[in-house]
């Protein structure tokens, strides 16, 4: 047998290998004892064949190695590719699909008056205000410029909420005026306390029948965080949906009519009472608003579809705490759709001899 291996450079680096070198290197073979020889050399070739055994083992485990490294760098391919699709994604803008109008003014009529024409999105700035904010302007086809405060359509929008929430403002004005929101308070304040004409609000009401009523009060304001964004107006206007503000003498109290109405209240919140009740109104019935002991017009109550609910529907205090206005539906029926918005007293009759009334009915 002829060895021409370099058996010690085997033995070093071969770990399947450097067995047989090492048997090589040390094998003598002796002539002179050929039963021994022949012995040694059967042992040797299963030796060899053990080895061979070894090997072949060993190199199906690096095939197996080979195919997960393989099989590894598919994946990271995926991945590098995945990651390019993403940075192409991430490279173009995203389109804002909310188109702002832009006209700014003091209020929506302000607005209207400098020629605006569609209803929408605009930025207003009232002198109160140190920043411009967003509002919906629902502008009509005789230049009337209604800033809208507060809109209820599909119970999609919680009016369950804090202080803050109902302080800065919740939901979410949209152009095609589709969605729920509260304005704010400070909002609300700063667009009416220090207007040089003083603004009429305009309450809308759709019951689920789709029948559509108002009322309006003349000279609205909120007034300052300090007082709690108290409500003040002058007298009831008019309006088909009667004066719920003035309270309601429900029956169960000769005082009903004075603990339910609304002018000069200070706004609760559940977390902020400030109600002449000795309980809390805005907690008992998961809202905010202007509470007496507690209410005849609650426009952010609950949202209760079809209308009609019980004092079991109405949870663990079972008071009334629908969407009321009481001069129209009873307290135990919860409108459909509401809107609060503001305009100009010298604006609030429309020109041209229409009646005021269904015509004037703008986003609902
Ligand atoms: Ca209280």
């Amino acid at each position: 047998m002829t060895v021409l291996i370099n058996l010690a450079s085997l033995g070093k680096y071969c770990p399947t290998t450097c067995g047989v070198a090492d048997y090589l290197f040390n094998y003598t073979p002796d002539s002179s004892q050929s039963d021994l020889y022949n012995k040694k050399s059967s042992s040797m070739y299963d030796d060899v064949l053990r080895f061979e055994g070894t090997i072949r083992s060993q190199e199906q485990q690096l095939l197996d190695l080979q195919n997960f490294v393989s099989s590894n760098e598919r994946r990271m391919q995926d991945l590098k590719q995945l990651s390019r699709q993403l940075e192409q994604t991430c490279s173009v803008p995203c389109k804002d699909t909310v188109e702002i109008q832009p006209t700014t003014g003091l209020d929506c009529q302000d607005i209207s008056n400098k020629g605006a024409t569609v209803s929408g999105l605009y930025y207003v700035k009232p002198v109160m205000a140190t920043d411009p904010f967003l509002v919906y302007c629902e502008i009509d086809n005789e230049g009337r410029g209604f800033t809208v405060l507060q809109r209820r359509r599909n119970g999609l929008l919680s009016f369950k909420q804090n202080w803050i929430q109902y302080k800065e403002g919740f939901g979410y004005l949209s152009p095609d005026d589709s969605t729920e929101f509260w304005l704010g308070l400070e909002k609300m304040h700063q667009l009416t306390a220090g207007a040089s004409i003083p603004y009429v609000l305009r309450i809308e009401l759709v019951d689920w029948q789709g029948i559509q009523r108002y009322a309006d009060y003349n000279s609205f304001r909120i007034g300052a965080e300090a007082d709690k964004y108290r409500l003040f107006y002058s007298y009831f206007k008019g309006g088909d949906a009667g004066d719920a503000f003035d309270g309601f003498d429900f029956g169960d109290d000769v005082s009903d009519k004075i603990y339910t109405s609304h002018n000069g209240m200070q706004f609760s919140t559940p977390d902020n009472d400030n109600d002449k009740y000795d309980g809390n109104c805005a907690l008992q019935d998961g809202s905010g608003w202007w509470m007496n002991r507690c209410h005849a017009g609650h426009l952010n109550g609950r949202y209760y579809e079809g209308g009609k609910y019980t004092e079991k529907d109405a949870g663990e205090f079972a008071f009334d705490n629908g969407i009321i206005w009481v001069t129209w539906h009873d307290r135990w029926y919860s409108l459909k759709a509401t809107t609060m918005k503001i305009i100009p007293v010298t604006r609030i009759d429309s020109t041209g001899g229409q009646q005021s009334g269904i015509k004037q009915f703008g986003g609902l």
